[in-house]
């Protein structure tokens, strides 16, 4: 009897090892909008490989982002929680992997896990079998990887690599043990550029204009009005719009990036990608276009590479599916196709996204899973990103954490029709402002048919939509008489759902900095011998305080200073002769945007400011690493009492042969000088 009940355990996990325990392939693009899939929309483009997961399964016409962008949603997909809880509020926070994550608790339970392609989360992964991401942001043409730690520069367009390297971890795997893989395109974030072979595909096609192409931002809040993410204002011409014809090689980065970039891309891919643009070009150069008439063209041109770009995704995406069907893998495999949130593609005249209004708000999301997900089917439940980690720990068989704060998508993957309601409203919070974009600062809910928002920090004004009446969301009805008991009950709800997750939006303006820098060099007077070359505040070197953090205190946004191919000499002025012992400097690295921390850093040290004597000097240590990073370099000095201090940071003599820009000289960005 004892042996057979041992013989019943072993099988029984045996079983469960091998059949219950489905595979899940979590596919994610980059700022791929819902309208650019033809399952959803069709009125911009073909998208049949993702049709067909539609097709095989289901179509979520309503899942929503916690948080449109890109670190957050990621950090929020792995954790099953919101970003004032895991930490990741913006794109500057790194991601603390030490927390508990879906892909960790699948590797304890018995899943091969691996992440391939776009992490963007800063720190290392963790809980991962097999890891290879891109740096950063990653490019597209000839991307490096990061291989287990190490840097590795292939050729080839990013989202084949990212298939192929996916495809090959598959084919490495025996069949003993289910997986869990999250394929990750970088694709089809801006800038756009597409895979050769698409160069010319819509080349004689016009891309129907949104019906808000030229909004005025009439009737809503200083939001919607200041933000910086106009098709037709805050496009860069030759990063953007591939008119490298146009490009200042005197003004900056953006401006005389499709140079850069051209040096890293074999001559082959050069000469495609010019001979796609070159006469389109030149017409354009010569139209002179103005007014309405160059919105219109950008439009085009931005619209045109964006989907160029989901081109390549489509048919990557296809050979995952493929691989799955010839390999008998596709009826226990759980595959998701979504993106870390949505995209303005013309609506409100914007690109890009972080605003809580439907284009950008919205995340595709299909899923199949043959046997259990019927075929053909929608769903209107109003789901988010949050659901994902539920969702995926129930697949597994293992317990949902208390902590995680979304609900399991399994019933209504089983019954989409059937099954009861998952939530009748949806949260949101936006936080990283100031900022790129700037987009301020928001937070809302959304029911089936009404939304809420509240914009803050530098501003206190609210948006009311309803989505029935005004799909569009150009009527703001928060002040309408008409709206009032809405109003009030959205109110309602809003405080309930704050509740739910346990936020407290005011928290994070002080409570996540991490305190001034306790140093001697606060608040004193430096000069700096080479002028910096970003636009920068005084006192950035030593108001206390380092870039990350700047944001979430007194929403100044100081920023690195900026220095290329020369050094950084910077002479601190202590006021009076005071005791030292240690001195370091805060820094950055970016290796594909060619900033790098100091090569090598010297200390000298005067008490009257005419003869310095040197005392010391290091390379800093974490330089290998070539993920984008930010580190403190220190030194240990023998104590002495000095006033005057000549800190020298110097950067590469020459980008490295493997990273864009090779022979060229590189970037330091410094920022906050540290003295105790
Ligand atoms: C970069 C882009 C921005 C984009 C952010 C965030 N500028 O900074 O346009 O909003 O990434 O994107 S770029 O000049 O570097 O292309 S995200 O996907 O990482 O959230
Ligand atoms: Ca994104």
């Amino acid at each position: 009897m004892r042996y057979f009940i041992l013989f019943f355990i072993l099988f029984s996990v045996v079983l469960l090892t091998a059949q219950d325990r489905p595979n899940i392939v979590f596919i994610m693009a980059d700022d791929h909008a819902a309208k650019a899939l033809s399952c959803y929309d069709g009125t911009l483009n073909q998208t049949p490989n993702l049709d067909r997961i539609a097709q095989n399964g289901l179509l979520f016409e309503n899942a929503f982002c916690t948080n449109s962008i890109c670190s957050p949603v990621r950090a929020v997909n792995i954790t099953g929680k919101m970003s004032h809880k895991n930490g990741v509020l913006d794109n500057i926070f790194p991601f603390d992997g030490s927390q508990p994550t879906v892909p960790k608790y699948l590797q304890a339970a018995g899943y091969e896990t691996a992440m391939i392609g776009k992490w963007h989360l800063k720190s290392d992964p963790t809980g991962f079998d097999f890891w290879k991401v891109l740096p950063g942001q990653g490019v597209y043409y000839n991307p490096g990887f990061i291989d287990n730690g190490t840097l590795v520069k292939e050729e080839g367009y990013v989202t084949t690599l990212i298939t192929d390297h996916a495809l090959d971890w598959l084919e490495s795997l025996d069949g003993s043990k289910p997986f869990f893989l999250m394929l990750h395109h970088k694709a089809p974030h801006r800038n756009w550029m597409p895979e050769a072979k698409y160069l010319n595909l819509y080349d004689d096609v016009q891309i129907p204009e949104p019906s808000t192409l030229f909004d005025d931002y009439v009737g809503r809040t200083r939001a919607a009005k200041e933000q910086e993410m106009e098709i037709g204002r805050h496009m860069y011409i030759s990063y953007d719009l591939k008119v490298w014809q146009m490009e200042n090689q005197d003004e900056d980065w953006a401006n005389s990036w499709m140079s850069n970039r051209f040096e890293s891309m074999t001559e082959e891919q050069v000469r495609a990608f010019k001979a796609a643009y070159e006469i389109e070009n030149q017409d354009f150069i010569a139209a002179e276009l103005e007014g309405k008439e160059l919105l219109r063209w950008k439009y085009q041109r931005y619209m045109k590479d964006y989907l160029r770009c989901i081109a390549s995704v489509d048919e990557q995406v296809g050979r995952v599916l493929d691989y799955l069907e010839q390999h008998g893998l596709d009826k226990n495999t759980l595959v998701v196709y979504t993106s870390d949130q949505g995209f303005y593609l013309g609506e409100h005249g914007w690109f890009d996204k972080r605003f809580m209004y439907e284009e950008s708000y919205r995340m595709p999301l299909l899923m199949q899973w043959p046997g259990v997900i019927p075929a053909h089917t929608r769903t209107d439940q109003l789901v988010m990103n949050l659901d994902y980690a539920p969702t995926f720990m129930e697949m597994a068989k293992l317990n949902v954490p208390d902590d995680m704060q979304g609900q399991s998508l399994l019933p209504i993957l089983k019954t989409p029709k059937q099954a009861d309601k998952i939530r009748e409203v949806t949260y949101y919070h936006y936080f990283e402002y100031p900022g790129i974009h700037a987009v301020k600062r928001h937070y809302g809910i959304r029911t089936e048919r009404y939304k809420l928002m509240h914009f803050y920090f530098d501003t206190d004004e609210w948006e009311l939509y309803d989505l029935d009446e005004d799909p569009l969301e150009l009527r703001n009805e928060y002040a309408n008489s008409a709206y009032a008991e809405i109003r009030d009950s959205l109110h309602q709800l809003l405080l309930r759902e704050q509740k739910r997750y346990d936020d407290v939006p005011g928290a994070y303006l002080q409570s996540l900095e991490p305190g001034s820098v306790n140093s001697l060099a606060q608040g004193h007077a430096y000069t700096l011998k080479y002028p910096v070359e970003k636009p920068s505040q005084d006192g950035l070197m030593t108001d206390g305080k380092y870039q990350q953090y700047n944001i979430y205190n007194a929403g100044i946004r100081s920023g690195y200073a900026a220095f290329r191919e020369h050094p950084m000499e910077l002479v601190l002025d202590l006021g009076e002769k005071t005791k030292i012992s240690q001195v370091g400097i805060h820094s950055m690295q970016s290796p594909e945007s060619w900033i790098h921390f100091p090569h090598h850093i010297s200390v000298r040290v005067s008490k009257n400011g005419k003869r310095f004597k040197n005392l010391g000097s290091i390379q800093p240590a974490r330089f290998e690493n070539l993920q984008i990073g930010e580190a403190w370099s220190d030194m240990h000095l023998k104590p002495g009492k000095w006033r005057y201090i000549e800190i020298t940071a110097t950067p590469l003599s020459a980008i490295p042969d493997n990273l864009p820009g090779a022979g060229k000289g590189a970037w330091i960005f410094v920022d906050e000088v540290h003295v105790r």
